[in-house]
């Protein structure tokens, strides 16, 4: 029997850290905060864990690996970082990743660029990838690779002869065949991700879709569907395990860091600023499969059918920059700005202004009054993978707040059955759920909400790594058990 592998290795497009500038001036690495690496932190740990990503520096700089190398200690795993040319951000990052893959998965095929050079910048730096991972890979090494950017890694890490288990997930939707269809590369990327030994995905329908486009493009597999995941059988490699795992959230990790004395003191300041008015609240990156225009659009019909409500509330609309070098998202935000403005310039009245817009990320603590303060969050993607604000507002939102989901979020395939659910599309069926939501009983709202937090209590984000590392067949510790396929 090979030797079997006892530590674990995590591959993301990014290493989960910044690059702050001391007083003095120089340098210094702050590990990032945020679910994936809150709950990975203590399994790399144990495991004598590796990160392997992208620095978010330019090729040249160097200065990364050394701080790098000095941070291990006090971080507790080592991280390595890669190095991108300006051309390969651009191919790989800016161009396959986000304007093909990103816009097709999420059902937006008219916004794809299928310009043929980005896919040989994408197997060349997933390549950069596997040459970096064999570089600090042993033989009991679990690689755990995450995402989009990366589905070519296996296919890469198989030709430079590495036989690891290497499990794959993807936190993006995986689209319907019709629109698979249309992606150039499309047997290859089946192929790449059929090198991979497991393959998680958000929810069923992801997994459904992915399963068909199997079936209809490579015949020459079989599907055995008799065990706990289906599994994906090849004549000359290893079989695939597929699954789906929603992604969650620590939940007492967020409570109680929305109940400290800073916390309190912004929410009172942002409900003495808001008096008595209802605070709906979006937040999201600047994206378009977010929904932004469409919600805007949505909160100013409801003004214009109910102007009863106009001055008892507003929509506060927080939007994190994102991807502004790519001239779809440069549009966005224009398009956005000009409807905040185009609907406060028709509704405000004296003391009361209809759309609050913050366009920048915010502090956490920020963040999180804003959560206690609102009495509905509304979250409209036209399609996203899982959208984790759903979960933070469910938790730390009041007792009695709302939850108002975009039925193609995968958060609604958990959460649909205790919030209000829309078709993001649908102007006029948004401004209901928004009125229904504002007009709700007390008690109504009370009982969705604690029904909403029984559910991420109970399938919180150590849930997700346990239920995807157990069908990997690796135990927390890292070490992949004896005698499991
Ligand atoms: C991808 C998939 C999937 C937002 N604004 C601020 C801020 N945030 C934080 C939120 C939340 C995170 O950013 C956003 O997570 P989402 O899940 O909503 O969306 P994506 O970034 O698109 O993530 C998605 C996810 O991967 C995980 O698998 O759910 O479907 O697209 O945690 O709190 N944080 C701070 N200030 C802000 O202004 N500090």
């Amino acid at each position: 029997m090979q030797e079997l592998p006892n530590r674990l290795m995590i591959v993301s497009n990014r290493l989960p850290i910044s690059i702050a500038e001391q007083a003095d001036g120089t340098p210094t690495i702050k590990p990032a905060s945020g679910g994936l690496v809150t709950a990975l932190d203590p399994i790399l740990r144990q495991a004598r864990g590796t990160w392997i990503g992208w620095s978010g520096t330019n090729e040249a700089d160097q200065t990364v690996d050394q701080l790098l190398e000095h941070a291990a200690n006090s971080i507790g795993y080592s991280m390595h970082a890669i190095h991108l040319s300006q051309e390969e951000q651009e191919k790989f990052y800016l161009g396959f990743s986000n304007e093909i893959i990103w816009p097709l998965f999420h059902d937006l095929q008219s916004r794809c660029n299928f310009d043929p050079s980005y896919w040989t910048t994408y197997e060349q730096v997933n390549r950069k990838y596997a040459e970096t991972i064999a570089q600090h890979y042993r033989d009991d090494t679990y690689i755990w690779v995450q995402d989009y950017q990366l589905i070519n890694v296996a296919c890469e890490l198989r030709q430079l002869g590495i036989d690891a288990h290497i499990g794959f997930f993807l936190h993006i939707p995986f689209p319907h065949i019709d629109i698979f269809l249309k992606l150039p590369w499309r047997e290859q990327i089946l192929n790449g991700l059929l090198e991979y030994d497991l393959l998680g995905f958000q929810t069923n329908r992801d997994l459904n879709n992915f399963l068909i486009c199997v079936e209809a493009l490579l015949p020459d597999v079989e599907i055995d569907r008799s065990g706990e995941y289906p599994l994906i059988l090849h004549a000359d490699r290893n079989p695939t395990k597929v699954g789906f795992f929603p992604i969650s959230i620590d939940p007492q990790e967020f409570r109680a860091a929305a109940h400290t004395p800073n916390v309190d003191n912004l929410y009172s300041q942002i409900r003495e600023a808001f008096s008595e008015r209802k605070i709906i609240l979006g937040v999201d990156r600047l994206d378009y499969t977010k929904g932004i225009p469409d919600r805007l659009q949505a909160f100013s019909a409801l003004l214009e059918t109910y102007p009863e409500l106009q001055q008892k509330i507003s929509l506060t609309q927080v939007v994190v920059p994102s991807r502004e070098d790519i001239s779809e998202y440069a549009d966005l935000k224009q398009t956005i700005q000009q409807l905040v403005s185009e609907i406060n310039g028709k509704y405000t009245k004296i003391g009361w202004v209809p759309i609050h817009y913050i366009f920048r990320s915010l502090p956490r603590e920020e963040l999180l009054a804003y959560y206690r303060a609102a009495h509905a969050a509304l979250i409209t993607p036209l399609k996203d993978g899982m959208n984790l604000v759903a979960k933070e507002y469910a938790v730390c939102g009041p007792d009695d707040g709302v939850l108002i989901l975009s039925e193609f979020a995968g958060a609604a395939m958990q959460l649909s059955e205790h919030s209000l659910t829309v078709n993001p599309y649908d102007i006029n069926g948004t401004a209901q759920a928004l009125y229904n939501a504002v007009t709700m009983p007390r008690l109504e709202r009370i009982e969705h909400i604690s029904k909403l937090r029984h559910s991420i209590n109970q399938y919180d984000i150590y849930w997700w790594v346990d239920t995807f590392l157990q069908a990997a067949n690796v135990k927390r510790s890292g070490a992949i058990e004896q005698g499991s396929s």
